[in-house]
């Protein structure tokens, strides 16, 4: 209990988390009824009982399905306001959060539709909430380079609300070199870079090293197979790279929650940070990440106040944002 309520009052941030993946079961159910769309089950219990992930592939044909009910401005808006409601209420003082365009354009739904719900719930979050966010822009790595361009340019006139481009979705047989053009004109752009290395994927540091030294990214979401290869991670570490890490979600999706990974990155002085990835879908947000450490990883306060230490820290506030919260 007193740990507990060590990670409660602790000031938070959040770095890698993707709006759609907070998508809770009761929104869906309300979003599915006011537009018309037919879900798989019958009640939101009926639905989580059916969340039955053991790997990415199985998780996300679940995640892009349940999507299908984000159709309008307002359902964007209202998960976004959820979402944020839901981390003020942990104590997360600043999210970086990533949307995937894509998955909404390819069913026909406006780019500004999506864009424009996420951002006045970002704007009424801070005013009344009293939560500070960004936006990070993802591409699907399982479709074509031609279409994360297309979104790119789609994404220009809102340039100012979106700090930076990310790269998601199913890792096997999509590098990152696949989309070295769409990201190279990313930053030309001014967006910040950053991709998904997951855990355990095929040619792992073969992706890691493409990220370091072809893309040039400037954080690595999961990474933890860095971990391998020890010049990489002596350059991580140089370069100051954060690394997004997820515990909950790679337990589900890869049954380990890598504690003992986040250890050693740690010890390595890497730039670790915990997140919660998916939390409606792992049932887990950022406090119940930090307790899984805890409880069942035997993390200590030092541990916790040095991993949401380094997320502020790595984090894409402005210089003097980030220094009033470290
Ligand atoms: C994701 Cl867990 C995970 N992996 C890859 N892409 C994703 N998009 C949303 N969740
Ligand atoms: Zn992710």
């Amino acid at each position: 209990v007193r740990m507990h309520d060590f990670i409660q009052n602790l000031p938070k941030a959040e770095l890698h988390v993707h709006l759609e993946g907070t998508l809770e079961p009761e929104l869906s159910f309300a979003l599915a009824t006011r537009n018309g769309v037919k879900l798989a089950h019958d009640t939101p219990e009926a639905l989580v009982a059916a969340y039955d992930f053991h790997d990415l592939p199985s998780f996300l044909a679940i995640y892009y399905k349940a999507m299908e009910v984000l159709v309008h401005e307002a359902d964007f808006y209202e998960m976004t306001y959820a979402y944020l409601t839901k981390a003020r209420s942990q104590n997360v003082l600043y999210c970086e959060m990533f949307f995937d365009p894509q998955a909404h354009t390819s069913r026909g739904v406006a780019f500004d539709t999506v864009i424009r719900g996420i951002r006045r719930a970002q704007l009424q979050a801070a005013d009344e909430l009293g939560i500070e966010s960004q936006l990070v822009m993802c591409f699907l790595r399982d479709m074509s380079a031609d279409s994360a361009m297309q979104t790119l340019l789609a994404s220009l006139p809102y340039k100012s609300w979106i700090i930076g481009v990310g790269l998601d979705s199913d890792e096997k047989h999509n590098p990152p070199i696949k989309f070295a053009e769409v990201f190279a004109r990313a930053r030309t752009e001014g967006y910040k870079l950053t991709m998904h290395c997951d855990v355990n994927q095929l040619d792992t540091l073969v992706h890691i090293r493409q990220v370091l030294d072809v893309i040039g990214v400037d954080r690595i979401d999961h990474g933890i197979n860095s971990l391998e290869d020890s010049a990489i991670c002596a350059e991580i570490a140089r370069r100051g790279l954060g690394l997004t890490i997820c515990p909950v979600s790679n337990r589900f999706v890869v049954q380990n929650l890598t504690g003992d990974e986040i250890r050693r990155m740690l010890a390595l002085g890497m730039k670790a940070t915990v997140n919660s990835d998916d939390p409606a879908y792992f049932r887990a947000y950022l406090n119940e990440n930090l307790a899984a450490l805890v409880d069942d990883a035997g993390f200590t306060e030092a541990e916790i106040r040095q991993l949401l230490r380094n997320a502020f820290d790595v984090s894409w506030l402005p210089a003097p944002r980030r220094e009033h919260y470290l």
